[in-house]
């Protein structure tokens, strides 16, 4: 039976660039996004006799949206799902906390920390049954540092990362991997949302040294999942060559 893993976040990016690399490697996805027309986009794509694609157009913000579309796949896609990447995730502006939006700050933990929670909630019951599988949590170097005007999407990026060492504890009785990645600065779409579409500015960011892309990710992910049974990588870090730390660049 084909092995399913259920991508968040599969519209571009991180997302996009890993559920195109697991289809190459036998794996069948379930794709959950806002983009429709992107989803449907990538199920043309990728589905082929050996790799099936249901796409779920969820905004994971909405508990009950994400019950729903999980409920609407059939019974024997839900269970064999073997990987969850929780990856949906963006950063709403970056400032000091005096200026700060509370529109920003909502957008970030309803996304970054409530979202995740849903759908962490509405899949793990099906690895809990196969006594097996492996959530893959996307945090940051963000969740490991805070850096100036980080605020709200540092604290939202520690909660993943203490989500991810307290799954591992909850979920150690069941056989399920539970690895958190905290990847440096990439460059994807994540700064022209962060920067509300100014794509000067969200350039800029990547001005004067090479910055990781989607695929280095999408590898690093590849490799997790395809440790042995007995291997897991918990936590991995991973960055750019020119960055230190959140905000040591050398250019
Ligand atoms: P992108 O902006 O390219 O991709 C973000 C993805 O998240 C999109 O597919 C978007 O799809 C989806 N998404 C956002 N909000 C929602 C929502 N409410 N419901 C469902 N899906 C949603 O950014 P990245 O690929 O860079 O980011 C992926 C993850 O990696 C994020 O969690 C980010 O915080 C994290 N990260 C990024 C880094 C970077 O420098 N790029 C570094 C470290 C971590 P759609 O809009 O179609 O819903
Ligand atoms: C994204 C990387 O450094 O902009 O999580 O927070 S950073």
């Amino acid at each position: 039976m084909d092995q399913f893993a259920f991508v968040t976040g599969a519209t571009s990016g991180f997302g996009e660039a890993t559920a195109r690399l697991l289809a190459q490697n036998g794996f069948s996805l379930i794709l959950m996004a806002r983009r429709l027309e992107r989803l449907e986009k990538l199920k043309n794509d990728l589905s082929s006799e050996k790799c099936k694609v249901f796409v779920l157009q969820t905004d994971i913000r909405n508990e009950n949206e994400v019950i729903e579309a999980v409920n609407s796949l059939p019974d024997e896609v839900k269970s064999n799902i073997r990987i969850l990447v929780n990856n949906a995730g963006l950063a709403v502006g970056r400032g000091p906390i005096e200026s700060g939006i509370s529109d920003d700050w909502e957008r970030m933990i309803d996304t970054n920390i409530k979202g995740l929670l849903y759908v962490t909630k509405a899949i793990v019951p099906f690895l809990i049954a196969n006594k097996s599988g492996h959530i893959v949590n996307i945090a940051s170097i963000a969740g490991k540092e805070v850096y100036p005007g980080g605020n709200v999407y540092c604290a939202t990026k520690h909660a993943v990362d203490a989500l991810s060492r307290s799954m591992r504890i909850d979920l150690v009785q069941y056989g399920i991997k539970v690895t958190n990645i905290a990847p440096g600065a990439a460059e994807t779409e994540f700064s022209i949302v962060r920067f509300k579409g100014n794509s000067e500015t969200a350039n800029s960011v990547y001005d004067g040294y090479e910055p990781l892309v989607a695929q280095d990710i999408a590898e690093t992910i590849l490799f997790i999942v395809s440790r042995p049974a007995h291997v897991t990588i918990n936590d991995l870090t991973i960055m750019p060559t020119a960055q230190a730390s959140a905000s040591v660049l050398w250019k």
